[in-house]
């Protein structure tokens, strides 16, 4: 009888002094936004695995802001990708009162919730949203860590022309503000350097059975088909490609070219037949820490990096060193901060311009070989 009463005192006495621990504490909370339903949802997953990378390592050794110990708490929302999803998760997390997030994953809904998040006074970084308006609404709460699609689809397009000697090139987008974007970069690019767009048509990006576009390609035999949108429709597309022996070229941008395309696309993915790039890219000394990086990722999640994980994980750090900096995990406070932070991450130095993009963008190009992402080059 004694002993059953003495048992829960003992445990309320612990609780008590683990409170009394806890007030100690100040939670900062980080908000992560990506698609974790949906067609991309492997791109969601992948992205907020870096930021959970990011927070429990944080945790692990123990940070100090303003003389306080913090914990961070990582507050994931699923947008499905889709703008109006994504408003909704950008209130969610502005009632949740969160001090910064990370996100969202595409473009087309990082542009609206960062009206958002710039009303409630919310610093935001995306890892992987390349549509240059992101940064072009005087916001100055938002932040990208990655390069934009005026350099990608540039880059992409003057490549077709002087590497890939194409002369005539068939552009497909799937009406996203990444997938449009992206692809009229390409064709600016592609143009300036005297390709011919022989042929242009739309997709979305729940699409499955491209053969009316595809045929219509064929007849004008370009050298290149470049899709501007990310790689669960590129894959089935490539599959089409090859079923109507189109026997092109295929170029995308950062949204094609993740680990998972070569599944997605089969044995319809020909050596070398892809060209597509990363909107980031490490320089030769950053190279061990980008494999550590993986390694870890893998032991970790059991998964492979897609793509923007380690940008995520990045992006994160980012954050916290702008509050450790301010002495403050006060969005007002270490926003001035975010600005002006000169980080060295895993994927190479993070500094931002005026507008919140990352200076000295990087750009790495590659194909696949033998179902296997194969790097051809790092473009500044
Ligand atoms: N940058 C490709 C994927 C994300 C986006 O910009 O929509």
């Amino acid at each position: 009888m004694f002993k059953t009463k003495m048992i829960p005192l003992a445990g309320a006495i612990a609780f008590a002094f683990a409170g009394a621990a806890s007030a100690q504490e100040e939670v900062v909370r980080i908000g992560h936004v990506g698609p974790i339903s949906g067609a991309i949802a492997h791109l969601g997953k992948d992205n907020e695995n870096g930021a959970r990378m990011a927070i429990d390592e944080l945790n692990a050794k123990g940070v100090t802001i303003g003389g306080k110990k913090v914990k961070f708490e990582l507050l994931a929302e699923d947008d499905g990708a889709d703008p109006k999803q994504g408003t909704a998760a950008a209130q969610k997390l502005v009632d949740a009162k969160v001090h910064g997030v990370i996100g969202h994953l595409n473009s087309g809904t990082t542009i609206p919730a960062s009206k958002i998040y710039h009303d409630a006074g919310i610093p935001q970084i995306s890892p992987s949203a390349t549509n240059p308006k992101y940064t072009q609404q005087g916001f100055k709460s938002a932040f990208r860590v990655v390069a934009n699609d005026g350099q990608l689809g540039g880059t992409l397009g003057r490549y077709a022309a002087d590497q890939l000697k194409a002369k005539k090139v068939a552009v497909i987008d799937d009406r996203t503000a990444y997938g449009q974007g992206v692809a009229q970069e390409f064709m600016k690019g592609a143009k300036a350097k005297g390709v011919d767009i022989v042929a242009q048509q739309y997709t979305n990006d729940k699409a499955t059975d491209f053969n009316a576009i595809l045929t219509a390609i064929k007849a004008k035999q370009p050298d290149v088909v470049f899709f501007g949108g990310m790689d669960a429709v590129a894959g089935p597309m490539l599959r089409q490609m090859k079923a109507l022996g189109i026997n092109a070229k295929f170029m995308g941008g950062d949204g094609i070219c993740t680990e998972a395309l070569a599944k997605l696309a089969g044995d319809a993915l020909g050596d070398n037949q892809v060209v597509c790039a990363e909107a980031g890219g490490v320089q030769e000394a950053q190279k061990k820490g980008m494999e550590d990086f993986r390694a870890n990722f893998k032991k970790k999640f059991n998964a492979d990096v897609q793509i923007y994980a380690p940008y995520v994980y990045d992006a994160v750090m980012v954050m916290a060193t702008a509050m450790q900096k301010a002495n403050s995990s006060d969005p007002k406070k270490y926003l001035p901060e975010l600005a002006k932070i000169n980080y060295q991450g895993v994927t190479g130095n993070i500094a931002f311009d005026n507008k919140g993009d990352i200076k000295e963008g990087t750009l790495t190009l590659y194909t696949y070989k033998g179902g296997k992402r194969e790097q051809l080059a790092v473009v500044k």
